[in-house]
């Protein structure tokens, strides 16, 4: 694997690791982890033989948020002019699924990368935030509105704006994460999860994570359309006769991608 100057990257068979490394800024995001993640999933993408891949931090921080000593001297001109953390676009336009293992503080652009990403599992010490605020800004990364989706509005406009954190379990209430397990299993259960997502037929993955995004982007109507279309798609595949005679002679299915 490449090396990366942010990033510790492992390939555990077809699922990519990915445990962001700047514990001197507890994993602050700056420009070099976008450019090192931006590779990463492009690379994920682009290789057959890796299916998912897990981020994960730190114990203490999954990232405390943007770098704020990389921001602190900016002004509006070379924000707006550079239209400072587009570059994130590109991450949520990654095709195989990604799945957040957040420990500790998920804060600001933490909570933004994990909600980036295609679920959220969450160790009992993870603890979600948006306190930009605080700083007298606002999230800038999506989180003002992935948070309210997430979570609705009453829960996310009180976090926007007294920047409160909420911990593992109002998280799991409120549905920001999928499940909560004990910090000490994090890793393990979230690389075991993306292994099983790795496992399934990969364009029948690619669909079904398109098709529940666009439940983000469109109507009822049209996203059922979508929905069904995609299925409709999948009948074009060797993967759905196998996967259905596999299924009649019970046996595993042995996919070909195609
Ligand atoms: N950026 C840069 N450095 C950071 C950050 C950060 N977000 N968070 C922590 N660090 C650094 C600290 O400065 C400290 O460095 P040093 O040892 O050199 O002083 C080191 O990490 C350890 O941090 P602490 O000593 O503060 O650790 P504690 O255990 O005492 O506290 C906290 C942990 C509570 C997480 C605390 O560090 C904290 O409050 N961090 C900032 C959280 C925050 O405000 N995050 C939001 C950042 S702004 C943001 O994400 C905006 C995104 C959108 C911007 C829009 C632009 C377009």
């Amino acid at each position: 694997m490449a090396d990366y100057e942010t990033l510790i990257v492992e390939r555990r068979d077809r699922v990519t690791l990915v445990t962001l490394n700047r514990p001197q800024a507890l994993n602050a995001l700056n420009a070099q982890v976008l450019d090192d993640l931006l590779s990463v999933m492009a690379a994920l993408d682009a290789d057959p033989s890796q299916g998912c891949a897990v981020i994960t931090g730190s114990p203490k921080a999954f990232a405390a948020g943007a770098d704020i000593k990389e921001m602190q001297a900016q002004g509006f001109a070379t924000m707006y002019g550079h239209d400072f953390f587009a570059g994130w676009d590109r991450f949520t336009r990654t095709r195989k699924p990604v799945i957040a293992a957040v420990a500790g503080y998920a804060l600001g652009g933490g909570c933004e990368l994990a909600m980036m990403c295609d679920f959220i599992l969450a160790a009992d010490t993870a603890k979600f935030g948006q306190p930009e605020i605080k700083l007298a800004v606002s999230p800038g990364m999506g989180g003002s509105q992935r948070l309210a989706r997430a979570v609705g509005k009453a829960k996310a406009m009180e976090m926007c704006l007294t920047g409160r954190m909420i911990d593992a379990d109002e998280a799991e209430r409120a549905g920001l994460v999928s499940r909560v397990i004990p910090a000490a299993d994090l890793v393990e259960e979230a690389v075991k999860t993306a292994a099983a997502i790795a496992a399934m037929a990969p364009l029948a993955v690619l669909a079904n994570k398109e098709m529940v995004n666009m439940a983000f982007e469109t109507g009822l109507a049209a996203g059922v359309q979508f929905e069904r279309r995609l299925f409709h798609g999948l009948f074009g595949t060797a993967d759905q006769s196998e996967g259905m005679a596999a299924f009649v002679e019970k046996r595993a299915g042995a996919w070909t991608g195609k």
